[in-house]
């Protein structure tokens, strides 16, 4: 890692970059250990591919928790009540909401959240067939920061919906101050139905984020692709290639893009060196036991309440009430 000294100083270099992204990657990329932030995975095609990484085989938390889901459907949405506001953090395509919306959407109004605008357009037009009678507000933001819900929807009780176990790909450190914000975007009162995937067998980790097929390293070298169209920089991706490994120290899933050679990528009028062997990592997925995450929960002002997992406890969903 650099020091915060010289990140200091890049930073006062990037002062004519404008806009986020480029500041990120570059950031990023100037780092002895390089890195790139996953929450740029989901443009257009990297949504897409997360759709296709959803239904393979080797990857399980997403059944397992549509399953954990729809066996506890009534207990979920009994909490909302009638007239409330269920607010979802990282919608995607909103797919596992409709399993709580098959039960209450006349009841209730929905606020999707996401930085993909594509899935959030797709999503909305999809629920907009399906449930004419829900009223639909999406918002495309960064859930990281404070996001405002809609003035006329603001004194609803809330519930919050954060599954697929997107928490993990921040460190616990990130992870409790985004669940305190949620928190505070909840107030009190709020409930957060939330899907964590727990730890397990490294060889079911590992096949889940390697799949054979390949879409989970296209979804990883899509990133190379959205900086080469979005910031017109060099990469070649076949110069690259897609590493998952489980770090049970960490207890982490990390995901690496390793240069297959020495070569040089122009990027906003610099250059950027990797080496034969060298990595970018682009993304880290926490597993937590059900009382690590319980833990963690409560550290950012949440109380555990209710905890529903699958017969071979693979993935959890946890409820939490903000107090
Ligand atoms: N909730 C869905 C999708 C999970 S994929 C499911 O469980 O299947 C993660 C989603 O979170 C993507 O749609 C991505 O665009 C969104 N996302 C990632 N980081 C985000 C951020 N910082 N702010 C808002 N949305 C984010
Ligand atoms: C969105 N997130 C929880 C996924 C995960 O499992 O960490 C993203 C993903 N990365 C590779 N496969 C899926």
């Amino acid at each position: 890692m650099r020091s915060a000294q010289t990140l200091a100083r890049l930073r006062g270099d990037l002062a004519g970059v404008e806009d986020q992204f480029s500041l990120s990657v570059i950031e990023g990329l100037s780092k002895t250990r390089k890195t790139l932030p996953c929450r740029y995975f989901y443009d257009a095609r990297g949504s897409e591919l997360f759709e296709e990484i959803t239904r393979l085989p080797e990857y399980y938390p997403t059944r397992t928790e549509m399953g954990i889901l729809a066996e506890h459907a009534a207990e979920i949405t009994d909490g909302i009540g009638d007239g409330g506001l269920l607010v979802e953090f990282g919608s995607g395509s909103s797919l596992k909401t409709e399993i709580l919306l098959d039960r209450i959407a006349e009841r209730i109004a929905y606020v999707p959240i996401d930085v993909s605008e594509a899935a959030l357009a797709d999503a909305k037009a999809r629920l907009a067939r399906r449930y004419p009678g829900l009223d639909v507000r999406t918002i495309v933001a960064d859930f990281s920061g404070f996001v405002a819900l809609p003035d006329d929807l603001a004194s609803r009780r809330k519930t919050g919906f954060f599954p697929g176990s997107t928490l993990g790909n921040l460190a616990p450190k990130d992870a409790r101050h985004l669940l305190a914000g949620f928190g505070r975007v909840l107030g009190d009162g709020g409930r957060l139905i939330i899907g964590i995937d727990l730890k397990k067998d490294p060889r079911t980790l590992v096949r889940a984020y390697n799949d054979a097929a390949g879409v989970t390293a296209a979804f990883n070298l899509n990133l190379l692709l959205r900086i080469n169209r979005e910031l017109g920089s060099t990469f070649d991706e076949r110069a690259f290639r897609h590493e998952a490994i489980y770090d049970p120290r960490e207890g982490r899933i990390e995901m690496h893009l390793v240069s297959k050679r020495d070569q040089e990528v122009e990027l906003c009028g610099r250059s950027f060196n990797f080496r034969n062997g060298e990595s970018i990592h682009t993304e880290n997925s926490y597993k937590y036991t059900i009382e690590q995450f319980r833990e963690l929960a409560g550290a950012a002002g949440w109380q555990p309440e209710r905890v529903w997992t699958d017969a071979a406890s693979q993935f959890s969903v946890h409820e939490l009430v903000w107090v």
